[in-house]
């Protein structure tokens, strides 16, 4: 059932749109829905148990050939799929996966996890274990010898990763920072202290103090924003493209998609299609896109750092870290901002305020442009537009860390996916105040006195699963391939390049280390050509060549595995999304992108899944302190013999 609620949201724009109530079976969870979870949760014998808590709430997808049937049937014949959720819960100790039916208000399924890894931890056990060490005695005995005042402390925990331990309980490791004057905890560590508590019994059960080192000043620190009068709005429809925000649906230009929003993944693009001017349809692009996992490890190996090695998503969750939007710094003052809503800990539908905003943006750059002036001698003849797009953002605060996620949309059929990092480094206390004094290998790069931002990465992998023109895809890598000419009577050149194409008929083939070798990587529907005898395909082009550079048989490589290259296909599995594996927190590798392509499925003319790594070895600058201006990658998915001809000139 679909009707109109007229929810002008004018009072925030100047650009206009409409809202109304729409049903997409992709749609996120919404209040009343969560809220049944957890009765329907609490009153089985689940609610018996002590401890329960809720790690994980989302849909439960329907099948894939259910949603293009319902997106294909005639609007007054359709009917909303059965509402199905997955849960993951932990009571008494122990991890419940449950399938709970929404119209039957029933349990379908209860399977109690027991491989490797945790759930996605709760921030509450997060805010619990803040609070610990401040009644600890043994730490206040080391704030003391260090003369630091317990009021000005402020903790934080950390996952911990694996280091090859055969018996793994959930924990944190807490970092303390001193405030005294300044906001930015992360920029005063309070250093040579390690604390790590068991999660499930909320207690510290080691404590150790190895050393001590100064704390950096508070002076130069702060990051909170010079009060200026930022009005950034943008212009609206330049060109008319119109935008129209139906619950989670979107139309804008020659796009239609469908957004939805998880704890887990943040903004989820889904049933994303094209208007082909020609036959007047839309032709379909991504049937699923979010970011899967995230690997962060940092680069010193010492006792108070080395289980640094965060896995973002799957630990803390991207959704569950989006932050709400300052409009006219984060978006354009009059963009569109959308609330969501996750599960909390004891599974109520909390509201996440402005967490996504979408505006159509010109940029000031132009789509394309010619000019002519041999056509008819004398006279100028021009042509061009300006490039607009629509923008769909969320920043996700992990922590220290921000990452700014765009997924932008343009006339031309091209898809980009942009990343942005900022924040504020993870920074340790050491003694030096000048990098002449360092002999020692200090892992990182002195941005202020007595203090060393450390080296790290930061890998964000994409779930793309891409339905060009329809569901059967091949994947197709292109080498430029250098080609000595032979008969030097025919010309005077001696060499040139060629274009080498290869079907890839299995996942191993499928593995790329970007670089110089390949030149293109497309997904194409050898089921359907273009006039001309093209196959139809979208190709990806890649941002910066990246890498894992960990040893194969370290422990967050193990776990982390699927870095190693930066593209992979498999074959389309609804129950495999997760790159790093369903079980981030303290995984062992055993699930995952890396063990799934070991099955080496075959991948030609099937329903395929590519996985991109944007990623940054992040060796720190000065500049990146006391908080980091944005550093920016991405890729894009742009038509390649999609469309007869630029579907920006339409004839
Ligand atoms: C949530 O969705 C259900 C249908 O799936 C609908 O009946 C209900 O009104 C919705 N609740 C809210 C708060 O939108
Ligand atoms: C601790 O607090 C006292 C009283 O507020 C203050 O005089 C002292 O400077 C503080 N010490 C530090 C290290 O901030
Ligand atoms: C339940 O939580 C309490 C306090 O956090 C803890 O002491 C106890 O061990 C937990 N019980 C189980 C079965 O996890
Ligand atoms: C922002 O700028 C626009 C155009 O210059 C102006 O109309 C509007 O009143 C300004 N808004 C605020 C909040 O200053
Ligand atoms: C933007 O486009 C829509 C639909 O094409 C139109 O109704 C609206 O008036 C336009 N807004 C502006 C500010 O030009
Ligand atoms: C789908 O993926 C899961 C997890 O990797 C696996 O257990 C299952 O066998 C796969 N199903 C098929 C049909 O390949
Ligand atoms: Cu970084």
């Amino acid at each position: 059932m679909t009707f109109p609620l007229m929810v002008v949201l004018a009072f925030l724009l100047q650009c206009s749109f409409t809202s109304t109530r729409y049903y997409h079976p992709l749609d996120p969870l919404n209040t009343t829905e969560i809220n049944q979870i957890r009765l329907i949760i609490q009153k089985s014998n689940l609610g018996t148990l002590p401890n329960l808590t809720f790690n994980f709430v989302d849909i439960q997808e329907p099948l894939k050939t259910d949603v293009y049937k319902w997106l294909h049937s005639n609007k007054e014949d359709r009917s909303s799929l059965p509402r199905r959720a997955k849960a993951v819960v932990r009571a008494g100790g122990d991890t419940h996966e449950l399938i709970v039916d929404l119209a039957t208000g029933s349990i379908q399924s209860d399977h109690v996890h027991t491989g490797n890894g945790y759930p996605p931890v709760t921030y509450y056990e997060l805010f619990q274990a803040s609070q610990l060490p401040l009644k600890y005695p043994k730490f206040k005995n080391s704030l003391l010898r260090r003369g630091l005042n317990l009021s000005e402390v402020s903790c934080t925990p950390f996952t911990v990763g694996w280091f090859g331990e055969q018996v793994t309980k959930r924990a944190f490791k807490v970092a303390c920072f001193y405030r005294g004057g300044s906001v930015n905890v992360f920029a005063r560590s309070i250093e040579g202290i390690t604390i790590l508590v068991d999660t499930d019994s909320m207690q510290i059960t080691m404590y150790i103090d190895r050393f001590r080192a100064p704390l950096p000043k508070s002076q130069g620190t702060d990051f909170r924003s010079p009060n200026r009068n930022h009005n950034n709005s943008v212009s609206c429809n330049v060109s008319n493209n119109g935008l129209t925000i139906e619950g989670h649906r979107v139309q804008w230009g020659n796009w239609d998609f469908h957004f939805s929003f998880d704890a887990r993944a943040g903004i989820i693009i889904s049933t994303a299609s094209v208007l082909d001017s020609n036959t007047k349809k839309y032709r379909s692009v991504l049937y699923r896109g979010h970011v899967s996992e995230t690997f962060v490890p940092y680069m010193d190996p010492t006792s108070e750092w080395y289980f640094r090695t965060f896995m973002d998503v799957g630990e803390y969750g991207f959704g569950r870290a989006a932050d709400s939007l300052q409009p006219s710094i984060d978006c354009p003052g009059n963009a569109v901002y959308i609330d969501e809503y996750v599960a909390g800990y004891d599974g109520q539908a909390q509201k996440m305020a402005n967490v996504i905003c979408i505006f159509d943006r010109y940029s000031g750059d132009m789509a394309w442009r010619h000019t002519d002036e041999i056509n008819v001698p004398g006279q100028v003849i021009r042509g061009g537009e300006p490039e607009m797009s629509l923008v769909v953002r969320m920043v996700a605060t992990v922590g220290n860390y921000d990452y700014v996620l765009d997924w932008e949309f343009k006339t031309s059929g091209s898809l980009k996916v942009g990343v942005g990092l900022t924040g504020i480094l993870e920074t340790k206390a050491t003694s030096y105040t000048n990098t002449d004094q360092i002999t020692e290998n200090v892992y990182g790069t002195l941005v202020a006195e007595n203090t060393v931002a450390v080296n790290h990465d930061h890998f964000l992998t994409y779930y793309l699963d891409l339905d060009v023109d329809g569901n059967d895809n091949s994947f197709v890598k292109a080498k430029l391939e250098t080609t000595r000419v032979t008969h030097f009577n025919a010309s005077p050149r001696k060499s040139y390049w060629k274009v080498v194409r290869e079907t890839a008929k299995t996942e191993a083939e499928a593995r790329i280390r970007l670089g110089l070798e390949v030149a293109e990587m497309l997904v194409v529907n050898p089921n359907k050509k273009t006039r001309l005898g093209n196959q139809v395909g979208y190709r990806l082009i890649a941002g910066q060549p990246i890498a894992a550079l960990l040893c194969d048989d370290d422990y967050p490589q193990i776990r982390a595995a699927y870095t190693k290259y930066q593209l992979w296909v498999t074959a389309y599995n609804q129950s495999e999304k997760w790159a790093g594996g369903f079980y981030a927190d303290r995984s062992r590798g055993d699930d995952g992108l890396a063990v799934w392509s070991r099955r080496n499925r075959v991948i030609e003319n099937k329903d395929i899944v590519v996985w991109y790594t944007v990623g940054f070895h992040h060796v720190p600058f000065q500049e990146d302190f006391p908080a980091m201006p944005t550093i920016h990658d991405g890729f894009e998915l742009r038509p390649a013999n999609f469309f007869e001809s630029n579907s920006l000139l339409k004839q």
